[in-house]
């Protein structure tokens, strides 16, 4: 039997949003609730294998969901709720822990820079949940039979790890998926969504750095709750080259700050770098900046606003997690059954 075309994709609550989680995940989740069954999740245990002060957690937890329907997505028809009421996450987490090796985990780059930054040369120091992380993430995507994961470029390494993981689950339980009458195929090849022009989005201090919520500087990075000014003021210093921007997509090569204004500019405004640089080739940065502020301003302003508003009123978005969280389990229970049926656990 075919599987569901069904998305499943999650933001965790370690830091403030920012435009890069919007740009390469919260913006291109919306579209998808038009073709796919979707299901959106604030990954708040992946989000404590790095410290994270509890009352934080919660604040983070909430404007991340607050951010996804602000953004577009309905909660009536995409599942929106937080990873640790449905902890059937945590059950197969532990499962694929037991499925994936350890020389997988140790070659994800992501581990690597975080260990690196956390615990120096001494990545010993590192929580072990930050280790398994990426077993975690895929129990994550195949408790749903997820079919795609809509993502940014930095996330393509752990989903290649999640097929890996699904394709050993079903080479070694053959037998029993076999035995029980289930699909050959019982968890899907997921593949990524990684499109559009902005997958990733780069520091605006540092072309080579990727925006990211832990970033310490506050100037390379814009958060979904800036400001109007405070937007402006960022992209106005925001790095740059002397030269103006090029009439096409190929004269950005070997100019990562400049590729990196123009890829932003044509993901908020749904429009492919060449169409920007239709209009802005041979244009300065005195004319191309404060258009890219205007912009980001008109389309995050009226995010932020809802964000607010959707933050204040706890008990309507308690409602939507817990709500999102019950349709999460009806899914996830009965493949959790058939899971616990082929590896042998006795209930
Ligand atoms: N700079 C980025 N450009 C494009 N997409 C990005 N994403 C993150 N940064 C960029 C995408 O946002 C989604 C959620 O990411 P996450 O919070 O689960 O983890 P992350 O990728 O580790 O994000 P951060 O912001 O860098 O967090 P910290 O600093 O806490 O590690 C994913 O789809 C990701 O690709």
């Amino acid at each position: 039997m075919p599987f569901t075309p069904r998305v499943f994709s999650g933001i965790k609550p370690s830091g403030d949003l920012h435009l890069g989680n919007y740009l390469g995940a919260i913006r291109r989740f919306v579209p998808l609730q038009q073709t796919h069954e979707t299901i959106y999740c604030v990954v708040d245990m992946h989000a404590i294998t790095v410290w994270q002060e509890p009352e934080d957690l919660r604040r983070w937890t909430y404007e991340i969901a607050a951010a996804y329907i602000a953004s577009g997505l309905d909660p009536n028809r995409s599942i929106i709720f937080n990873q640790s009421q449905v902890v059937e996450h945590a059950e197969l987490g532990w499962i694929f822990n037991c499925v994936a090796r350890v020389g997988w985990m140790a070659r994800m780059t992501q581990f690597k820079d975080k260990a690196g930054s956390e615990g120096g040369e001494n990545s010993e120091a590192v929580s072990l949940g930050l280790f398994a992380y990426p077993s975690l993430m895929a129990a994550d995507i195949l408790l749903y039979k997820a079919t795609g994961v809509p993502v940014g470029e930095d996330q393509r390494q752990h989903l290649e790890l999640t097929r890996d993981i699904a394709k050993k689950f079903n080479h070694d339980f053959r037998k029993q998926i076999k035995g029980l009458g289930l699909d050959e195929e019982f968890f899907p090849l997921t593949e990524s969504m990684v499109t559009g022009p902005a997958t990733r989005v780069m520091s605006l201090r540092d072309g080579k750095k990727k925006m990211s919520k832990s970033d310490a500087s506050d100037m390379s990075t814009i958060y979904m709750m800036d400001g109007a000014d405070t937007i402006s003021k960022k992209i106005k210093k925001a790095t740059t080259d002397p030269e103006p921007l090029p009439s096409e997509a190929q004269g950005l090569e070997g100019r990562a700050e400049a590729a990196n204004l123009v890829a932003i500019y044509a993901a908020l405004s749904d429009r492919s770098v060449d169409a920007v640089l239709d209009e802005y080739g041979g244009s300065g940065w005195g004319r191309f900046k404060p258009a890219l502020a205007d912009l980001a301003v008109s389309v995050l302003a009226p995010i932020a606003t809802q964000m607010q508003r959707l933050v204040d009123d706890r008990a309507e978005m308690d409602r939507i997690l817990g709500n999102g969280a019950d349709r999460a389990r009806a899914i996830a229970q009965p493949i959790m059954d058939d899971v616990r049926r082929i590896v042998g656990f006795v209930r």
